[in-house]
């Protein structure tokens, strides 16, 4: 029997490596060279995604656990006694602990990430904290369609999809998330969603400027960290001194860009295929997309979802909302 699931993880193993050496060969030998940011997350990649949240520049993580804090109480009465709770990317499951606190009897919690290892050691150190609350960890693509178990209790399904997430769809794959997620959620569900707020006028494009080339650098080792995990997963040879991070505030389209830079005219073999990179030729690795209030609450309707509430933090930089269906 061991042998058995032994050969059932290594043939997922095998699929994921697959999956990823596709996605990584089509980005890369595009006209323009792009790579799907749901890569950005293996273990190192989330340790360093770990590291960005706490950085002084980076205000989503702590501004968006500032709005959960004050609104907590708000949250569980919406939610009900007895609601199971299902996180979309669910990461090391620290905001999380927030909703629970303030849920009366949650029934269940239902994590879904991508990155296994990183999750099963959250969830573990989340179960031993709340005993009473069954968790259903899967390991999963969200933007996929998927299944999730079979719920414990009979109360509300809360959906919760905090860290600005969603910004790293672009408009239409985020429509098309909210809508997704409202088939998994189901009638009567309510979905708790944090985004972060474009440029305003309480809010300069130097705020998230400043959030995406943090001064130690920690956010371009995470940019960085793509090709890394590309030699190590798909035996490339990038030298990553010859790549550099870049990030910018793209006012017409309400979204940061992150690319990665190549400092040289190059060649990367990947794969068995030689790629070039010209100098100055960039790999666009991730869009982090920002909304007004306005732009948002019109998505989520489009995607059949009513809006109950919008929070924002008093400098107006995030949001919080609470949607229902
Ligand atoms: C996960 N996601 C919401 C982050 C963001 O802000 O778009 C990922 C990130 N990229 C660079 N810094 C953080």
């Amino acid at each position: 029997l061991k042998t058995l699931a032994r050969s059932a993880a290594e043939a997922t193993e095998e699929a994921a490596t697959a999956a990823f050496r596709t996605d990584v060969l089509t980005g890369l030998m595009a006209p323009r060279k792009a790579l799907p940011p749901k890569y950005f997350y293996d273990e190192a990649g989330s340790r360093l995604f770990d590291l960005i949240c706490r950085l002084p520049e980076y205000y989503p993580t702590r501004t968006e656990l500032g709005i959960l804090h004050a609104r907590a109480g708000d949250i569980g009465a919406i939610a009900g006694a007895g609601a199971t709770l299902i996180e979309f990317g669910s990461g090391s499951s620290e905001k999380v602990r927030l909703l629970l606190d303030a849920m009366a009897a949650p029934a269940a919690y239902v994590p879904i990430d991508i990155s296994g290892a990183h999750m099963r050691a959250a969830v573990a150190r989340l179960g031993r904290d709340y005993p009473g609350v069954a968790m259903l960890p899967v390991e999963a693509d969200f933007t996929r369609p998927l299944a999730v178990p079979a719920m414990a209790g009979q109360g509300r399904r809360l959906g919760f999809f905090p860290g600005s997430t969603i910004g790293n769809f672009t408009p239409d794959a985020a429509a098309g998330f909210l809508a997704n997620a409202g088939e998994v959620l189901g009638p009567g569900s309510a979905f708790v969603v944090g985004f972060d707020l474009a440029e305003s006028a309480a809010k300069g494009a130097e705020v998230l400027h400043a959030a995406y080339n943090d001064r130690q650098g920690v956010t371009a080792a995470f940019n960085l960290n793509l090709l890394a995990r590309i030699n190590r997963e798909l035996g490339a040879n990038f030298d990553l001194a010859r790549f550099r991070h870049d990030a910018f505030y793209d006012r017409a389209e309400r979204r940061v860009e992150m690319h990665l830079e190549s400092l040289a005219d190059q060649r990367v073999r990947i794969a068995g295929e030689s790629i070039r990179f010209a100098r100055g030729e960039t790999i666009h690795t991730e869009n982090s997309c920002k909304y007004t209030p306005a732009a948002f609450a019109r998505m989520a309707r489009h995607a059949g979802w009513a809006q109950r509430v919008i929070w924002t933090d008093p400098r107006e930089w995030f949001a919080v909302t609470v949607l229902e269906r």
